[in-house]
């Protein structure tokens, strides 16, 4: 199996988030070398390693019985909080998939360690979760951080590049995948409809990665966020991670809490009872409202003459 030729050369601490994002679309696939700096990686990988060791193994075909797996990541780790919300990581997702939705939301945080012996995961694409139309649209963005260095033998994603173009249902032969090489801290980005695999572990040391996606705001998330992170725990988020997670409305009042935006839950002594329902509404929902109100009093008028 090749390894991606990496002439991405993006700088450490920014990245060119239009050349990104570009490849991204073309590919299916980028990788930005080295995003975080050595101190937040470090921090990340620490608040993170009790969770990898007390983590259980999968069970099932696809998750893997040699590879363990922890979910609601941004209640375990403080930096997390922060790299969700890498603001460079944000605008690359916001210009690959932003026009299909009003806002983004949380799809899930996972966090992979494969463990040596695991062997490779079978190929899918992430996006046939939801049933809808696939190649009209593109539905989410995973991001893939390497908490280790990921390298062909301990277990690097696998990539199918261009897969992400044409028929959405194609298996394509094993030789043709990429591995996804690249030093900790770095950032695997690749789309819901890129073909792709957990690598099989031929090293003697567990492999350890995290993945944080990105889907539009008007899907099901893949992990329930409400859950993950319940109000007495959102309550701490900072406001537009509490959005990000799901305490925002997707107009019009989508996923509104007693008519009104989900962010009442996160203030007060108790949940509010008996509110207002209020309109969130798009723009050109309140222009048609307006028009045709308009339209009404027009012809009362022409009526009462
Ligand atoms: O661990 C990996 O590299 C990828 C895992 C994956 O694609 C998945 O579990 O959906
Ligand atoms: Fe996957």
């Amino acid at each position: 199996m090749q390894s991606i030729a990496t002439n991405q050369t993006f700088d450490s601490t920014e990245i060119d988030v239009d050349a990104l994002t570009r490849r991204l679309l073309a590919d299916g696939y980028a990788i930005a070398p080295a995003l975080l700096d050595p101190e937040s990686i470090d921090r990340l990988c620490a608040e993170l390693d009790p969770h990898f060791r007390a983590a259980s193994f999968g069970r099932g075909m696809f998750y893997g019985a040699e590879t363990k797996r922890f979910g609601a990541v941004l209640k375990r780790s403080r930096e997390a909080q922060d790299i969700v919300m890498h603001p460079a990581v944000m605008r690359v997702v916001e210009s690959a998939i932003g026009a299909w939705c009003q806002c983004l939301q949380l799809n899930l945080t996972q966090a992979i360690e494969i463990h040596p012996g695991a062997p490779v995961q079978a190929p899918h694409r992430d996006q046939d979760m939801w049933a809808g139309p696939k190649g009209a649209m593109q539905y989410m963005v995973n991001v893939m951080w390497a908490l280790d260095d990921f390298t062909g033998e301990n277990g690097a994603t696998r990539l199918w590049p261009k897969s992400h173009i044409g028929d959405p249902e194609e298996m394509l032969p094993d030789e043709d995948a990429v591995s996804a090489v690249m030093p900790r801290g770095s950032a695997l980005f690749f789309l819901g409809s890129t073909l792709h695999s957990g690598g099989a572990n031929r090293s003697a040391t567990p492999r350890r990665g995290l993945i944080m996606s990105y889907c539009l705001g008007w899907l099901k998330p893949w992990e329930n966020q409400w859950l993950a992170y319940p109000p007495h725990i959102a309550r701490s988020f900072p406001e537009e991670l509490a959005a990000l997670v799901g305490y925002r409305q997707h107009l019009p009042s989508l996923g509104n809490y007693e008519g009104q935006c989900p962010s009442v839950l996160l203030t007060g002594d108790q949940a509010p009872d008996h509110l207002p329902f209020t309109d969130a509404l798009k723009d050109e929902q309140y222009d048609l409202m307006r028009q045709y109100y308009d339209g009404l009093a027009a012809r009362e008028q022409e009526a009462a003459r």
